[in-house]
Parts: C-alpha cells; structure tokens; sequence
C-alpha cells in the first residue's frame, strides 16, 4: 500500500470516529441515549494509531472514554450505536451503554467505569499471554487520573516484575474531569515512574497519526519480541466536556480553540488536500456519513433488551458474545 493509500486508510478511521461520537452527542441531547457519555473528539488518532500497530489477536483495554478504540479495533457502528441507545442489538446487549463496551472477536476487552481498575485486569492478560507463549500483547489505556491509583501502581509493578507483554499508555488529555494535570501529579511526567517499575519508557505529544503508529510499534516490537513493558505517555487533549454533563467552565474558549488548531484529524485532512486527494478524501466522507446514519437507524429501530438476558447474564456466562 502507497504512504497515501495508508494515510487516507487512517484519515477514515479517525473521521469514523469523529462522525460516530458527534452523532451520538446529538442523539444524547435529544434523550435518545441515556446514562454517561465520555467522548473521544480530538484523541482520535490515538486509536486509528493503535490499530496500526497492533495485530488482529493483540488485546486492548481501555477506561469508560471507550468508543474510539472500540471502533479501531473493528466493532461495527452499528453494534456501538445500539449500545449507545441501550438496545439488545449493542456490542454488550444493551446493559453496558457507553463505559462498557466490550467485543470479543475484536479482542477489545473493555470498557471500565473505575479510574484505574481496569489496569490489573490488563496485566492479567498479558500474564496469560505469557504463560500461553501466544505472543499476544496487550494495550492498556487509561488517563493521567488514573496514574496515581493504587491498582495501576500495582499493576505496573507486576508488570515489571514479571515482564509481561503488556504496553501501558497514558493518555494525558490535560483534565481529570474538571482538574488539570497540575494538580493532579507533582511530577507531571508520568513516565518518570518507569525506571522504578523496571520498565522501558516513551513520552510524546499526539501530533500526528504516522507519528503515533510509528511510536507505538516500537512498544510492540519490545513486547512481542523480548516480552518486555513499556509506560507510555501521550500529550494529547479533548476537545468536549469531560462527559456530556460537563459544561467545561475550567477551561478557557482559547485555550480549546488553540488546541483545535493542532487537531491531528485535521492535520491528515490538509495533508491530504495538499496531496491532491480531494475526490479520494469526499469518496471517504460521504461513505463515513452513510455509515453513521446506518447505525442510527438500525439503534433506532432494534428493540430493547427482554427479562429473558437475566438469568444468562446474571449466572451463566452465556453472555460472552
Ligand atoms: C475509583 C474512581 N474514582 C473516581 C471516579 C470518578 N471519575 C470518573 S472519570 C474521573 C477522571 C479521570 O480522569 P483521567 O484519568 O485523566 O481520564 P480522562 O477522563 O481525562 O480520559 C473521575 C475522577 C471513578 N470513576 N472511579
């Protein structure tokens, strides 16, 4: 594939993405969606990144800020969508909504709603990878907020410890909700805590989708072929509310308008302009657009979860796809 070809592959995912979550604030404004909503605007090319990098069996897991990675790893929009709107047709029946995403196939396993208490989880997988020698790695996101809690400590010790190849990646948006990374972390440099975990390190500002992939598959490389951790920070930044109930008041409008201006998504679409890609780039545009007005009919129209999912998924465990 030409580097266009694989920059446009890109620029589509991320504007997947993009389109899928703008849609879905529309649909929560309206009531349509209920409960949480944590959206992924601006951080998209983390996702399409990691895809990039990682191969079809490699395990993600990520917190509840969870469609974007879902949908990299290759979760319908209409599976996510219906979701979203609490139907029975949704990547976990209905009952998870947006914190819980979670698809088997796709080896994206969650989806988490407790800051930090998806990490242990994530060092579980990459142990059973390990210990299986199938050559799996597995991803872990989380947020700076979540850097500080006692169960990523844990983990990334284990993880240490034991080797395992795992890559945790902070996605440092600035915010713990309301609160900026000041007063959050005393050393802002998350990564700093590597050398203390036995663990190789990375850190960089979410700049460009090939820079990302690029940075990314170094950690992969380690993982997979010595079995090796790495603590990645990524300086990234959201441009919505934390969730859809966040009226954003810590922050300034310039501050977010600047931001805006370095929005990697955009970046591609210009680079892509200058390349002479604009019928290639409208051909992708519209096909996102159908794609997304699909998946809200088909949320729409699919009917809601029945008394008949309680006993399978209350004490049977049928329920895993
Ligand atoms: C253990 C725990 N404490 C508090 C919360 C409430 N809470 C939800 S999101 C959040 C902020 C997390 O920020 P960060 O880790 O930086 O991730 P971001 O939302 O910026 O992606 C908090 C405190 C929670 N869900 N779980």
């Amino acid at each position: 594939m030409t580097e266009h070809a694989t920059h446009l592959e890109y620029y589509r995912q991320m504007q997947q993405i993009r389109r899928f979550e703008e849609e879905a604030a529309r649909a929560y404004a309206q009531g349509k969606i209920g409960g949480f909503l944590h959206l992924y605007i601006g951080q998209e090319a983390i996702a399409a990144a990691t895809h990039a990098a990682l191969q079809k069996d490699d395990y993600v897991i990520t917190t509840y800020r969870d469609h974007g990675l879902a949908l990299a790893r290759g979760m319908s929009a209409r599976s996510a969508m219906a979701e979203l709107y609490g139907k029975v047709t949704g990547c976990s029946k209905g009952l998870g909504g947006s914190m819980h995403f979670f698809d088997v196939a796709n080896n994206m396993l969650g989806g988490y709603g407790i800051v930090g208490g998806h990490l242990p989880i994530a060092a579980g997988t990459a142990f059973a990878s390990k210990y299986r020698g199938d050559g799996r790695v597995t991803f872990c996101f989380f947020g700076e907020g979540a850097a500080s809690i006692g169960d990523a400590h844990e983990a990334m010790c284990l993880a240490g410890l034991w080797q395992l190849p795992i890559v945790f990646i902070c996605e440092n948006n600035e915010y713990s909700m309301g609160t900026p990374l000041e007063r959050t972390l005393k050393v802002p440099d998350v990564t700093a805590r590597a050398a203390g975990y036995g663990m190789a390190s990375d850190r960089f500002f979410a700049e460009h989708v090939m820079q990302i992939r690029d940075r990314l598959a170094e950690a992969v490389k380690r993982a997979r072929e010595n079995s090796e951790p790495t603590l990645i920070e990524i300086r990234t930044y959201r441009f919505r509310g934390h969730s859809m109930s966040d009226p954003g008041k810590y922050r300034t409008a310039a501050e977010v308008d600047a931001k805006k201006q370095q929005d990697p998504l955009l970046k591609s679409r210009t680079e892509l302009l200058a390349a002479g890609l604009e019928q290639q780039l409208a051909a992708l545009d519209a096909s996102v657009e159908e794609e997304i007005s699909d998946a809200i009919r088909f949320a729409e129209e699919s009917p809601e979860p029945g008394p008949e999912l309680l006993e399978a998924t209350t004490y049977k465990g049928e329920f895993a796809r």
